[in-house]
């Protein structure tokens, strides 16, 4: 197999561009691949600091070397947990988020908050002494994450949020959605969620990378990161939707793909049109000041009370 590109040895075959790269083109393509997303969704500038949430996975690892080697402003972001149900799941990411430092940008600054030792219960425990989480943790989980991610980002300055989501996430999603005809949803499912009464905005650079992509990048890079997933994750309906689209892809190359990204287009377009939720307006927390519905304190406060 040889690269569409120099001629070299070829090391992946991307099917739905029809293009076979050698390591350093592929590297490069990765990098134009992002670069191109941040531009056309206009997620970020280069005078722009960007705080990138880091869970020592491949894709949020290779998302924060992607944006240093394209010279953004791009400082990491870790929340330690506290899981360690089974694998010690929250320890492992720190150390996959330390190491990546010191191998690949070191001076890069990494914010940490530890759950546990800033607020007292880690989020399992948290969960077990709420009613929300009494079967997963999730739900806890997910709110105190975003919470403490937009006050980083407020605090500190930063102009956005970056995750390390990839085609195949976002498809998966949008798969969900479209199944259960989930409007609200499909109205903002997007590569750019704008910023709004103190939220700060949250952008995917990684929307037009397909995940074996990003794990080949990472691969190539010699990025260590953590191969297993969240304990709790297992069994997600994600993974089930991931599955299924990937079955499609084997018989129809570049499938996921077309899903995605025309779905954005056309909606972009105007061809097809979703009514939005209604967004209740946001009122600062009585207690941390940060955008809530609810009036008083939000849900984060509610939940330590
Ligand atoms: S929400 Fe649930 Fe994730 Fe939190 S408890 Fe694990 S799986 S980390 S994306
Ligand atoms: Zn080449
Ligand atoms: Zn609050």
């Amino acid at each position: 197999m040889k690269c569409s590109k120099c001629g070299g040895a070829a090391i992946i075959n991307l099917h739905q561009h029809r293009l076979r790269l050698c390591e350093e083109h592929f590297l490069e393509w990765v990098v134009t691949m992002a670069q191109r997303a941040i531009e056309h969704y206009a997620m970020f500038t280069p005078a722009d600091k960007v705080l990138v949430a880091v869970s020592g996975g491949k894709d949020s690892l290779a998302l924060w070397d992607v944006l240093l080697r394209l010279g953004y402003q791009a400082e990491g972001m870790t929340i330690c947990l506290g899981i360690d149900e089974g694998i010690a799941y929250s320890d492992t990411s720190l150390e996959k988020c330390r190491t990546f430092i010191a191998q690949h940008h070191p001076g890069s600054v990494l914010h940490v908050v530890d759950v546990g030792a800033e607020y007292g219960q880690t989020i399992p425990q948290l969960a077990r002494s709420t009613h929300r989480g009494r079967s997963k943790p999730c739900a806890v989980c997910g709110m105190v994450k975003r919470h403490i991610m937009n006050r980083v980002a407020r605090d500190g300055g930063f102009a956005a949020i970056a995750t390390g989501h990839n085609l195949d996430d976002e498809a998966a999603v949008l798969m969900q959605n479209t199944l259960h005809w989930q409007a609200g949803y499909l109205a903002r499912q997007a590569p750019v969620l704008a910023e709004r009464d103190g939220l700060a905005r949250k952008v995917k650079p990684f929307i037009r990378l397909y995940e074996r992509e990003t794990a080949a990048y990472a691969l190539v890079r010699d990025i260590d990161y953590i191969y297993d997933e969240c304990p709790y994750a297992r069994g997600a309906t994600t993974n089930f939707y991931k599955e299924l689209l990937n079955q499609v892809e084997l018989r129809s190359p570049g499938a996921k793909q077309q899903f995605y990204l025309q779905f954005l287009h056309a909606r972009d377009a105007g061809e097809v049109t979703f009514q939005e939720m209604e967004q209740a307006e946001l009122q600062p927390c009585v207690r941390c000041g940060q955008p809530t519905t609810a009036g008083g304190m939000c849900a984060f406060c509610r939940l330590w009370e």
